[in-house]
C-alpha cells in the first residue's frame, strides 16, 4: 500500500510528490563571506554545554546541542521549546546552559524568539544595547512540524533575525514516544502501534524543509550528527546569516529509546541515513540548492532500517517500498542539482 492506493485498513494516502524541495530562483544575491572550519582539528575545544544533564547515553540531540553551543557566540540567547532538550537540561535549580536561555511552551519557540529579537532591535535603536546578540530557537520535531508550525511560519515571514534549530528525533520522545508529522512511514510509536492490520505510521514524513524553503529565507540546511564538520559549518553559516534574516537548520538526531536502538548505534545510524539516501545533507543559500554530502554509491535502505527496533515488524516487501520511495527522491534531487550527486544502490555481495 502506498500513495494513491487504499490498503486493507481503509487508509488512503494522497498521491503527492514525496519530500518535495522548493528551490526559489530570483534571490541568488551576493552570498556572505563566512570563514568555515576546514577540518575537525580546527573545531573549538572549549565546552559550552555543561555536563550533568539528563539526556540519555548516546542521545543524538545531545551531540547536536554540544556542537551548537561551541559555535554560538557568548552573546547568544537560547529559546527552548518544551521537549527532550529543554526538559533534560534545565531541571530546576540546575542548568546545562552557560548562556541565557528561556523555557517556553511546546508550541511557541519561534514566537518568543521573534519577540526577543524585536526587543533587541528596539533597545539597540535606543542605544541601550550596543553589541550584537544572537537569538537561537531550539525545538524538536513535534514542536516544529506540528504544534509550532504556525509560529515558525510567522517568524520566517516577518523576517526576524533568528536562527531556528530543529532537532529531529522523529517522534514526541519527551512524553513517551508518540508519533509526530516527522515520524517516518511504518515506524512504530506508542500512537502508531503495530498489530495484525496496522503496521506503524501509515503516512510519510512531513516535508518541513520544503515548507521552510517556500519562505525564501537567506539560509537553510539539513544535516545530521555523524557529519560533525558539515553540521558545525551549517550552524556557523546559519548564525551569521541572521544578519540578513531568519535561518533554519534541520538536524536528524537518532534517539535511543524512541528508535529502540542501543546507545552506541546513534552515530552509526546517522551516517547510515545519509549513506542509504534516507537523509540528504544539503543547504539552500540565497536560493541556491547544494548537496553537501555526496554519496557516490548508496547502501540499500535495509541497512538503515533493520538495526532499528521501531521497524522490527517490517517485511521485505515493506522495505522494498521504502527503497522505491528513496530511489524516487534521489532521482529528483539529482535532477534538481543537474548531476548525479547521489549514486545508485550497490547491493553488497553475499559472502
Ligand atoms: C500544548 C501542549 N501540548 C502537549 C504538551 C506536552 N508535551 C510537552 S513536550 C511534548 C512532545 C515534544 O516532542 P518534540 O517536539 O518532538 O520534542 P522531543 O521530546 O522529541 O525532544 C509534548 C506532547 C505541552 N507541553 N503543551
Ligand atoms: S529520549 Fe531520545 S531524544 Fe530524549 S534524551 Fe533520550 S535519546 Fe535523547
Ligand atoms: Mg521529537
Amino acid at each position: 500500500m502506498f500513495r494513491g492506493e487504499e490498503d486493507s485498513t481503509g487508509v488512503n494516502l494522497p498521491r503527492t510528490e514525496s519530500m518535495s524541495i522548493i528551490v526559489i530562483s530570483g534571490q541568488e544575491g551576493k552570498r556572505m563571506e563566512i570563514k568555515l572550519f576546514k577540518s575537525i582539528k580546527e573545531l573549538p575545544r572549549e565546552e559550552k554545554f555543561a555536563p550533568g544533564h539528563a539526556m540519555c547515553a548516546g542521545c543524538g540531540a545531545a551531540i547536536a546541542m554540544r556542537w551548537l553551543n561551541k559555535i554560538a557566540p557568548d552573546d547568544t540567547i537560547f529559546v527552548l521549546a518544551t521537549g527532550c532538550v529543554e526538559v533534560t537540561t534545565t531541571a530546576c535549580p540546575y542548568t546545562a546552559w552557560l548562556r541565557p536561555c528561556i523555557h517556553v511552551a511546546f508550541e511557541n519557540a519561534a514566537a518568543v524568539a521573534s519577540g526577543i529579537e524585536a526587543a533587541i532591535k528596539i533597545l539597540k535603536k535606543k542605544g541601550v544595547i550596543g553589541k550584537d546578540i544572537k537569538v537561537v530557537a531550539i525545538a524538536g520535531d513535534g514542536g516544529t512540524v506540528d504544534i509550532g508550525l504556525q509560529a515558525l511560519s510567522g517568524m520566517l515571514e516577518r523576517r526576524h533575525k533568528v536562527m531556528y534549530v530543529l532537532y529531529d528525533n522523529e517522534a514526541y520522545m519527551n512524553t513517551g514516544i508518540q508519533r509526530s508529522g516527522a515520524t517516518p512511514l511504518y515506524a512504530w510509536t506508542t500512537t502508531t502501534p503495530v498489530g495484525k492490520v496496522i503496521k506503524g505510521k501509515l503516512q510519510e514524513k512531513k516535508d518541513i524543509d520544503g515548507i521552510v524553503a517556500a519562505h525564501r529565507i537567506p539560509y537553510m540546511a539539513t544535516t545530521t550528527i555523524a557529519y560533525i564538520l558539515d553540521m558545525v559549518n551549517k550552524f556557523k553559516k546559519a548564525l551569521e546569516y541572521t544578519e540578513e534574516g531568519p535561518t533554519f537548520v534541520h538536524v536528524l538526531c537518532p534517539c535511543v529509546p524512541g528508535w529502540r536502538i542501543d546507545p552506541h548505534m546513534t552515530v552509526k545510524l546517522s551516517r547510515l541515513a545519509v549513506e542509504t539516501g534516507m537523509w540528504i545533507n544539503y543547504e539552500i543559500e540565497h536560493g541556491v540548492f547544494r548537496v553537501t554530502t555526496r554519496v557516490p554509491k548508496r547502501k540499500p535502505v535495509a541497512e538503515y532500517i533493520k538495526p532499528q527496533g521501531r521497524f522490527r515488524h517490517l517485511t521485505d516487501k515493506d522495505i522494498e517500498l521504502i527503497q522505491k520511495l528513496v530511489d524516487e527522491n534521489v532521482e529528483r534531487i539529482n535532477k534538481l542539482v543537474g548531476e548525479q550527486v547521489i549514486g545508485p544502490v550497490e547491493i553488497p555481495e553475499k559472502k
